[in-house]
């Protein structure tokens, strides 16, 4: 297969400062590398260029923490994922969480037949449907499914023109962090979320047929992974840890069974922070995972 990588050296986002530096660390952790020993041929296509905050006035619009710099750096990531290879399977490095309203959107505008239907295999902690309204921090990384489906800021949600997620067409992983608001958007929305106590009891085979199931009829699936997904004791590097996360086999094992589904198309890795990290675990386990979702078979 081949496979590019992009880089949205993104932070604007989250709360604290570091995610910026995911892309790097991700590099230094030998993605392309692992990638290649598994056959892949492999173009690092760089990193988009987005602000740093020290050059930016931080305040508050509209409910939104940066607002107009991550609208331009999504509209400038839609372009960018738009436009790489025809038939390659992107790899959007974060970055925070914010970056996948323009990865998400990109890949759905890619190639034939585009818009093409998606799916959203959201892998994370935490929903990330806030709105500016339901937001207790303003920042925008716990915001980007709400405005792939269409809530929020208009031009934030309308980076695809006319294009938005169907809930539908959503699942989500790992789920432990909702907040209160955040709830009553998630259960209007019906999107189906399959929590930690879902986990526990159902157990990542199960949950992944299920997903398979419910997804059978998109014609791209893009799979958005959140590092803090993972146990803290396994991912310590992120912004915004929740203890009770997915181990490091029930994480391997879900990229596993999708890599055996053959069904992904694209996938983004996000919310990697080296300042926050030891040694750069965070980013080996996460080049793990996207190793297994690749190709890499332990037999
Ligand atoms: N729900 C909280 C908020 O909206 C924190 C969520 C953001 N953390 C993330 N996203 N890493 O998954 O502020
Ligand atoms: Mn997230
Ligand atoms: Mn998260
Ligand atoms: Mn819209």
């Amino acid at each position: 297969m081949n496979v590019s990588i992009l880089g949205i050296p993104m932070d604007l986002g989250a709360g604290r400062r570091g995610v910026d530096m995911g892309p790097s660390a991700l590099r230094n952790a030998h993605l392309a590398g692992r990638l290649r020993e598994l056959g892949h041929t492999v173009t690092d296509h760089g990193d988009l260029n987005v602000p740093i905050p020290e050059t930016v006035d931080k305040h508050k619009t509209a409910g939104y923490v940066f607002l107009n710099q991550i609208i331009d750096s999504c509209r400038a990531t839609v372009q960018r994922v738009r436009d790489l290879p025809a038939g390659d399977f992107p790899i959007t490095i974060g970055g925070d969480h914010s970056v996948s309203m323009g990865t998400v959107t990109g890949n759905a505008l890619r190639g034939p037949g585009s818009p093409r239907r998606t799916g959203l295999l959201w892998v994370d902690a935490h929903t990330d449907y806030n709105t500016p309204q339901t937001s207790p921090s303003g920042n925008i990384h716990g915001m980007p499914v709400a405005h792939l489906t269409g809530l929020g800021n208009p031009d934030l949600a309308g980076l695809g023109g006319g294009w938005h997620m169907r809930p539908e067409d959503i699942v989500m992983i790992g789920i432990r962090s909702v907040d209160a608001q955040e709830r009553e958007l998630m259960r209007e929305a019906g999107i189906k979320a399959y929590t930690m106590k879902d986990v526990d009891q159902l157990g990542i085979t199960r949950i992944h047929e299920e997903v398979m199931e419910r997804l059978g009829g998109v014609d791209a699936l893009h799979v958005s992974f959140d590092a803090d997904a993972l146990d803290p004791s396994v991912a310590p590097g992120v912004g915004t840890p929740v203890p009770g996360g997915l181990t490091y086999r029930e994480g391997h094992l879900l990229m596993e069974l999708l890599c055996e589904s053959g069904r992904v198309t694209s996938l983004d890795i996000v919310e990697v922070n080296p300042i926050l990290d030891t040694r750069n675990q965070t980013a080996d386990v996460m080049v793990g995972m996207a190793a297994s979702l690749l190709g890499q078979r332990i037999l």
